[in-house]
């Protein structure tokens, strides 16, 4: 029988649970039954927010990822009230892949506005259908796109929301695509706001994620190598706002806080 340290370590890995701030929150509860931060971390590799969560509560588990779990509730409810005041009525939101965060920004925004949503599909692993089913279930009027139909739908919208998987002095990772939608959104003079938790921050050098090729496909002719990119990095200057707990903050006046506040 799989223990429950090992269930919680292959729903990650198998990206059963997915998402920065979901696999933070999961990497706490298995660091509560077993103290293997090393483990644990090994198995999303592109996830400060796992890595910051884990080394905060590796001291005293028991005392510490608690405290660390609150922390996530809390900066989740901050970061919806705060992003919801970006969305107006009649807003057109293009987001891309699935952050929580993202989510429960439209989530909360919906409780007093009409407005309406593009996102993508999100190849390979498709998590951009887990945004569309979460909006459609609150009610919110969502258009789901395959990835490359990116450009037509950022034409539609007047605001693109984005997540991050780590945020560092001079860039923003989050999902393969990402780039290339910032650069459109740039292009169409359409603002992008990073969606994050501060605990996304680190000062130390990214690894970007590649995964299997069989995700994409599973039997390719021989001769095929198959690339599988799961992350890529996106320039500050692309990124309008970093939307926080920390508030609605500049690239600089985020870094300058989140320095001062947790590291
Ligand atoms: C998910 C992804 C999300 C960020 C932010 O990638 O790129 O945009 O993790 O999510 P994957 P959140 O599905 O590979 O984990 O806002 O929930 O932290």
């Amino acid at each position: 029988m799989v223990g429950k340290f090992e269930k919680i370590c292959m729903d990650i890995k198998s990206l059963k649970i997915q998402g920065a701030t979901n696999v933070a929150k999961a990497g706490l509860k298995a660091l509560f039954i077993k103290n293997d931060p090393k483990k644990i971390i090994s198995l999303r590799p592109t996830e400060p927010a796992l890595q910051n969560a884990l080394e905060f509560a590796s001291r005293n588990p028991k005392k510490y990822v608690p405290i660390a779990l609150k922390h996530f509730e809390d900066a989740e409810k901050k970061i919806a009230k705060i992003g919801s005041k970006l969305i107006r009525n009649g807003s057109v939101v293009f987001t891309h892949c699935h952050s929580s965060s993202v989510v429960e920004i439209l989530k909360e925004a919906a409780k007093t506005k009409k407005f309406t949503v593009w996102n993508t599909e999100t190849r390979p692993l498709f998590q951009g259908r887990i945004t569309a089913k979460e909006l459609a279930a609150e009610k919110i009027k969502v258009n789901c796109v395959v990835d490359s139909a990116a450009y037509l739908a950022l034409k539609e919208a007047d605001i693109f929301l984005i997540g991050a998987d780590a945020i560092t002095e001079k860039k923003i990772y989050n999902k393969i695509g990402s780039n290339l939608m910032a650069l459109t959104a740039k292009q169409l003079r359409i603002p992008l706001y990073v969606c994050s938790d501060s605990w996304k921050f680190t000062s130390k050098k990214v690894f970007v994620e590649e995964r299997k090729g069989k995700e994409i496909w599973e039997n390719p002719p021989k001769g095929v190598s198959v690339k599988n990119f799961a992350f890529e990095s996106i320039d500050m200057g692309l990124v309008k706002l970093v939307v926080s707990e920390l508030g609605v903050l500049s690239q600089k006046d985020f870094i300058r806080k989140v320095k001062k506040v947790n590291f």
